[in-house]
């Protein structure tokens, strides 16, 4: 098979006291090849500035095709596939070393992006395969929101070939709750929206004349 382009996939540390992330724990259990892309998995540090020089710095070195961005939400599912990053940052980092009060995360940047990933393909297959899954309007407005938008801004201004998105993942079952997902069920649906995003590689892109007559 044709080698096909890289994506990155990137997860969150621990944070407020946490032993785990369900975002980490299940990225580490992704195969290094999904759909023929190779994948590659950062986790970030949950902390105001770092996550974001972190990032930038991780789609520097690899220079990837797409970007999978995911963190730790509610303690039960469903996942949630965020369809847009706003530019706010409110509230502590991980260890209450900084805390913000509604400040921009790019000073200049737009207010919002939508995601650029294919959240529809995704949310189709997950629901195909009987698994939780929602849309989402705001990953919030902690470290979660901020690399989704620092994604998509980063995206637009540096590497605009590059699609980016952010899915939460619900926490790790400790059956504490009823219907909570262990980290091999989190990365078994993360594994197929990565199938289906290494999909998109092959699709051809639109021709300029047929968008226009879409219009
Ligand atoms: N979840 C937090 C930050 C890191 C993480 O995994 C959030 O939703 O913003």
């Amino acid at each position: 098979m044709k080698k096909k382009p890289v994506i990155l996939v990137t997860c969150f540390e621990p944070f407020m006291g946490q032993e785990k992330n369900a975002s980490q724990e299940a990225v580490k259990l992704l195969p290094d090849e999904v759909g023929g892309c190779p994948i590659v998995k950062r986790a970030l540090p949950v902390k105001w500035f770092d996550c974001v020089y972190e990032l930038d710095k991780a789609i520097e070195e690899v220079r990837p095709w797409g970007l999978l961005a995911t963190g730790q939400g509610y303690p039960v599912p469903p996942l949630l596939i965020e369809r847009m990053g706003h530019n706010i940052a409110c509230g502590p980092d991980a260890d209450f070393g900084v805390d913000m009060y509604e400040h921009p995360i790019f000073p200049n940047g737009p207010a919002a992006y939508f995601s650029t990933f294919p959240y529809r393909a995704m949310h189709d297959r997950l629901q195909k395969e009987n698994i939780p899954v929602k849309y989402s309007f705001s990953a919030g407005q902690n470290q979660c929101n901020c690399v989704t938008y620092a994604a998509l801004h980063l995206a637009a201004a540096k590497y605009p070939a590059l699609t980016a998105g952010f899915i939460h993942v619900p926490m790790i079952a400790d059956g504490s709750q009823e219907g909570m997902m262990t980290s091999e069920e989190t990365a078994r649906a993360l594994k197929f929206c990565l199938e289906e995003y290494a999909k998109e590689v092959d699709k051809p892109v639109r021709e300029l004349d047929e968008y226009r007559r879409s219009l």
